[in-house]
Formats: structure tokens, C-alpha cells, sequence
């Protein structure tokens, strides 16, 4: 479907501008505004940097360090634009997680917002690779910072002709597990995503206005704030800060059409339902953890909007199983994207019947490839994907989300899914956040713990306790209630947001 050789910089960039459409907006930020030719310059510059006075050579590997904003944006395509590989980074990470990075992805050059320089500059000491590190963001004096070079460099780059199978991406996920992993992605990769599940769930026009919360170093954020939009020729307003005040705000200021966040995101914006009303928001996707069907059912109610839900994987790129607003169904996660398979098998690799819980396996136009690392031998098995996550799958195609394999409880023989029980707690209106595992114990096995964050006002007691264990039994199958629970003032997650419910056990 691809040819041979493409860059894919030229289809999600460079292509408007030869098309005309250069004078179109691209990038919005507070304070700035960034044509498809404004974008296109910014790259062209950092191309040329990078190539004439950095000594960038194709396959070298660029650590991007940055919350999200345009000069990252334009940052990540200068790299790709040069023949580079873009290793992005979430903002939050700290010197010992960028030094793991550096040296699992051999980077030989940083391109990072001086506002997050520290961790960085201290994991770049014990990295004797990193041979070059620029700063952007930068006050107008700094004579290393990488704007400075930009201006020292011609306006206009020509892209270096790049295999369709060049990796030009390495996207790092931790997963749930700590240990982090890095992904390979193609040129081809990165088109491909934009051709999959935007055209068929998301159907966004050129006039759209996205925006979200996820950082650009988590692929969900990567296609929903950077490539879906410039794939279509639209605009994307890009936030440092994306919590929900600030999304909120973002939302009504820019006349942001199409959101791309997380459950637990939508849930502390549906308590703005009135201000959401007014806004020009027409498309609402949630990703990167299950969502709940009592969050569907708030943000409708809140803001009279279907959410599309989808999972993805970052090894996978994108999302491969969703639903339209349209075809939303509570309690699943939708059907398979065009371009995509998806089956749900037993330990034995083999199909099971419909309404069966096994293991979900995913093949398509895009896959896992880790870089060295052995556990690429148990995620693909036979051209199959196996996400790690316990699916089942109705007579009408739908998908059931019921757990990470590794979140199923055992308990007296009882398989119980960490997440429905979170869903059923959810519910109960003192609950504000609540996270789910297995403790051992001596005579069920296993024990269903619940750590629960309450809402501002109720009363962290022996009676809410015996409240929240009620509920649960009310809601779903008595066995599987909470026999414990935990109040804590926040729950550990991951940078892109994910709960850790491998630390949750740590926490007693
Ligand atoms: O974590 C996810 O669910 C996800 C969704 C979309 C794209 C990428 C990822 C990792």
C-alpha cells in the first residue's frame, strides 16, 4: 500500500504546504499561533541544524524531552525530517529513567525545553553517547540554545529519502510492570495509524480543533494531538499543562472541537457539565485505561456527548478496537478498526466461543518490534499481537474489557477482574478514584483489596468501609467485593496516567 521509499514528514507535513493549504493553522498554543508553512519552517531549521552542525546522520536516535508544545512538535519533525529517530519521553521522567532511556535506545542527541533541562543534563554525565545536547525555549542570549542555531540555518530542507520501513519512532512504555520497553515504529507505521481508526471512529474534518491531555511521548497523544489532525489538514492546540482546569479552559479559548484524554480526566471534567455546554466540543475519545460505563454515563449526562472509547498499545502504535459515538455500546470497548484483526483465544492459542473470557490477540498494519529485547518473543507469537489483556467478545462482534491478564484476582477459586470490581466502586458517589488487586491470604488464596481515594467531605471510617462493601455486593456478584479496603490520598500511576497496581500492594 506504501511505496518503497517515503518520509512520512512529507504526507503529514510538507504536503499541505505544496498543496496550498501552507497558510492553514496548525499549531495552537496560549500566546501563539503556527501556520502548516510557520510548522514546516520551524522543522526545515532544526533539520538543518542537526544535520550541519550537529552531524546527524540517518538512524541516529534523538531523545525529545518536553512537555507538550509547538517547538516540540516542530522538534519531532525536524528529527524525522533528517533521517533521525525521534525517542520521545514523558516530561515527568527523572534522571535515572532518562539514563535508562539513553542508553536502551543508544540516543547520540538531545533536543530538550530548557524548563526541563536538570534531570536530563544529570543523567547526560553518565551517558558517554549522548554526544549532543540543545536546549529550546531557551532565553534570546543563549548562544547554545537551539533557536539561536535555527537562525543560523537555511529556511528550507529536503526531506532525506527514508525507506517505508526506517524506524523513524521509539516510543518507551513501562506498561504496568516498571520495566521500561522500547518500541520500534516505520515511516509506514505512522500513516498507517492515521489511516485505521480515524476515518472509520473518528471521522474529524480540516476545520476540527483538537485537543488533550495526553503528552506527545505517549502514542495515544502522538496520533490524537499530532498526527490525526495533520493527516487531515487541521489544527491542534497543544498544552503544557492539560489538567482538567486547564483543559476546561483550553476547551472554550481555542473552540476546541475533538478531546483526547483519559477516564479519569473526563470524570473530573464532567463536574463542569454547565460551562461544557457552551463549548464547540463535538468528539470526545478515551483511552489509555478502561473506561467505566459509569463514566460514559456522567460525561453524557455532563456534557450530552457520547465518548469513543478505544484501547491501543503503544507496541501496536494506536488504537485498534473502538466504537463510533453511534455504535457505542456501556460496558464494551466497540469492534475491531478496519485494517485490524482481533480474536480472543484460551492458553492453548485456540479461539474460544463467544461470551468467553481469554486472551486478547490483535494483528494489523501495525505491530510490536521492542528494541532487543526479549520479551518480543512472548507479545508476538505466530504474526499475533497478545496484548495482555483478558477480553470477551458477544455474538455481535463487540468486545468486553475484563482485565489485564495479570489483574484477574483468584480468590477461592473465583476468577474476579480487578476492574469491574474498581467500576462497581466507582459508582458509589463518596468515591473519587479506587484502584484494585490481589493480597494473599491464607485461605482464599488471594483476597480482594480495594484502595480507595474518597471524595472531598465523606468520612474515611469503619462505616464507609462497610458502606463501600455493601455497594459492591448490591452492584455486582457478591463474591467479588472488596474484603479489604484502604483509604489513601492518591493512587500511583504511571506518567501517561495508567494505574500501578503492582505498587498499590506496596503501599500497605
Ligand atoms: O494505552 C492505550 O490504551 C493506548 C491507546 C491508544 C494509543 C496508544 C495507547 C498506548
Amino acid at each position: 500500500e506504501f511505496p518503497a521509499q517515503l518520509n512520512c514528514a512529507w504526507e503529514l507535513l510538507d504536503r499541505h504546504v505544496a498543496e496550498g493549504r501552507g497558510e492553514r493553522v496548525c499549531l495552537r498554543a496560549p500566546g501563539l499561533i503556527w501556520t502548516y508553512r510557520d510548522l514546516q519552517e520551524q522543522a526545515d531549521r532544526i533539520a538543518n541544524v542537526l544535520v550541519h552542525e550537529l552531524d546527524l546522520v540517518p538512524g541516529n536516535r534523538v531523545l525529545l524531552r518536553s512537555a507538550n508544545n509547538p517547538m516540540l512538535a516542530a522538534c519531532w519533525f525536524g528529527v524525522i525530517k533528517a533521517g533521525g529517530i525521534a525517542v520521545t519521553t514523558m516530561p515527568l521522567l527523572r534522571a535515572k529513567e532518562l539514563k535508562d532511556v539513553l542508553d536502551i535506545a543508544q540516543c547520540s542527541h538531545a533536543l530538550c525545553d530548557t524548563a526541563l533541562a536538570r534531570e536530563l543534563m544529570a543523567a547526560a554525565q553518565l551517558c558517554p553517547q549522548l554526544r549532543h545536547v540543545r536546549h529550546f525555549n531557551t532565553n534570546a542570549r543563549d548562544p547554545q540554545g537551539l533557536e539561536q542555531a535555527m537562525q543560523r540555518q537555511p529556511r528550507a530542507f529536503a526531506n532525506v529519502d527514508t525507506a517505508a520501513d526506517d524506524t523513524c519512532l521509539l516510543a518507551f512504555t513501562s506498561g504496568t510492570t516498571g520495566v521500561p520497553k522500547a518500541t520500534m515504529h516505520f515511516h509506514r507505521d505512522l500513516l498507517a495509524v492515521c489511516r485505521c481508526w480515524p476515518p472509520h471512529m473518528l471521522r474529524a474534518q480540516a476545520d476540527d480543533v483538537f485537543i488533550g491531555s495526553p503528552p506527545l511521548a505517549f502514542t495515544f497523544g502522538l496520533g490524537g494531538l499530532l498526527l490525526f489532525p495533520l493527516s487531515i489538514g487541521a489544527s491542534t492546540v497543544l498544552l503544557e499543562k492539560a489538567a482538567p482546569a486547564q483543559l476546561l479552559d483550553g476547551i472554550r479559548d481555542f473552540g476546541a472541537t475533538v478531546l483526547f484524554t483519559a477516564p479519569t480526566s473526563y470524570r473530573a471534567l464532567a463536574a463542569h457539565g454547565e460551562a461544557l455546554r457552551g463549548t464547540r466540543l463535538r468528539k470526545c475519545v478515551s483511552a489509555g485505561e478502561a473506561l467505566p460505563a459509569a463514566t460514559r454515563l456522567q460525561w453524557r449526562e455532563a456534557a450530552g456527548l457520547e465518548i469513543i472509547d478505544g484501547i491501543g498499545t503503544t507496541e501496536l502504535l494506536h488504537i485498534f478496537i473502538s466504537a463510533d459515538e453511534a455504535h457505542a455500546r456501556p460496558g464494551a470497548t466497540g469492534v475491531v478498526v478496519p485494517g485490524y484483526r482481533a480474536e480472543i483465544v484460551d492458553d492453548e492459542e485456540q479461539p474460544v466461543p463467544a461470551g468467553t473470557v481469554g486472551r486478547l490477540r490483535v494483528k494489523g498494519p501495525t505491530g510490536c518490534r521492542y528494541l532487543a529485547d526479549a520479551r518480543q518473543a512472548s507479545y508476538v507469537r505466530n504474526g499475533w499481537n497478545y496484548t495482555g489483556d483478558a477480553y470477551s467478545q458477544d455474538a455481535d462482534g463487540y468486545f468486553h474489557f475484563h482485565a489485564r491478564t495479570d489483574d484477574l484476582i483468584v480468590s477461592a477459586g473465583y476468577n474476579i477482574a480487578a476492574p469491574e470490581v474498581e467500576a462497581a466502586l466507582l459508582s458509589h458517589p463518596a468515591v473519587a478514584e479506587c484502584g484494585v488487586i490481589g493480597v494473599p491470604d491464607a485461605e482464599r488464596g488471594q483476597l480482594v483489596k480495594a484502595f480507595v481515594v474518597l471524595q472531598p467531605g465523606f468520612q474515611a471510617d469503619a462505616a464507609m468501609v462497610r458502606a463501600l462493601q455493601d455497594f459492591v455486593k448490591q452492584a455486582i456478584a457478591p463474591y467479588k467485593y472488596p474484603r479489604a479496603v484502604a483509604f489513601l490520598e492518591a493512587l500511583p500511576r504511571t506518567a501517561t496516567g495508567k494505574l500501578q497496581r503492582f505498587r498499590l500492594g506496596r503501599t500497605e
